[in-house]
């Protein structure tokens, strides 16, 4: 359980990687607000409480590295890095510009990027990849890797979930972010996959629920699912496509949509009500 001043902390956090993204997109561009805004409380948890990760540690092989699967929900991770003070602030304003540092997917010219990402599917591979490296060199380190419930159409996901399961990896944690939206739908309209917990476990793999947006559970989950050996772990995150601006909650337009003059103020007030809550 998490100290009451470690909850407003991170909340805090979870509220500026909130302030961050509605920053790097600006008004009249297009950014994935959705998947990003679903994942702040984990990736707040993981970067700022659970993660042996920081500017010091950047080429310490020792150091947790986190996959984001899901490339294109980059710019919360971005976010995160950037409060982690791993390049100045400025990058947030010239996001995906050619000269600028942070490009629409992750890539391994941005510090703290620890994969190329966006082709859906390949996260998990790669990330196996890495862990049973640490493992060979006996090293304390984990890897986390976060999916998406629309990813989880992809083929090669599901064979990197049977060699995981095969190898007994278990230095490495992944997450599903359960929003239930994908890019054109509801994730269920698009391409249905039931029983995704049930499809886990049969793959070989540990399963653990969450609710990704309170810290307090989705740290249970992780310290549930690092207790169990020989096998990997997964945690299904519910969550919200969009969570903390109403006007894309649920709302598969702003997957990746356009922010107008209107839903960037409405965007910076809501998260100034939350603010004022915390
Ligand atoms: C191999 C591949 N196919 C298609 C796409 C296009 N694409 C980008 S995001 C997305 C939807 C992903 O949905 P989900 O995994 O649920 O992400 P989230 O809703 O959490 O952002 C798709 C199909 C892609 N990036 N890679």
């Amino acid at each position: 359980m998490l100290q009451p001043n470690q909850q407003k902390e991170l909340a805090r956090m979870a509220l500026q990687l909130r302030y961050d993204l509605v920053e790097m997109i600006g008004v009249g561009n297009a950014g994935h607000l959705g998947g990003s805004s679903s994942l702040a409380e984990t990736v707040s948890l993981l970067y700022f409480h659970k993660m042996h990760f920081s500017v010091e540690q950047l080429g310490d092989p020792n150091r947790d590295r986190l996959v984001l699967s899901k490339g294109h929900a980059a710019l919360i991770q971005y976010a995160a890095l950037c409060e982690k003070g791993l390049f100045p602030r400025e990058e947030l304003k010239r996001v995906k510009t050619l000269d600028g540092l942070l490009q629409g997917h992750p890539d391994l010219s941005i510090p703290g990027i620890e994969a190329v990402t966006g082709s859906l599917g390949q996260g998990l591979s790669i990330s196996l990849g890495m862990a049973l490296a640490l493992r060979l060199d006996k090293s304390p380190a984990r890897v986390y890797t976060i999916m998406g419930d629309g990813e989880q159409s992809e083929g090669q996901l599901w064979e990197a979930a049977m060699a995981t399961a095969n190898f007994k990896v278990d230095n490495l944690t992944a997450f599903l972010d359960w929003n239930k939206v994908q890019a054109t739908g509801p994730t269920k309209a698009v391409f249905s996959i039931p029983d995704l917990d049930k499809k886990w476990a049969a793959f070989g793999w540990n399963v653990e629920k969450a609710d990704g947006h309170n810290f307090d559970s989705i740290l249970e989950a992780i310290e549930k699912a690092q207790t169990v050996k020989g096998k990997p772990s997964i945690i299904i995150l519910d969550t919200i496509k969009g969570k903390g601006f109403s006007f894309a909650e649920g709302n598969a337009a702003y997957h990746n949509g356009i922010l107008t003059e209107e839903t960037y103020k409405q965007a910076l007030k809501e998260l100034d009500t939350i603010k004022a809550g915390i």
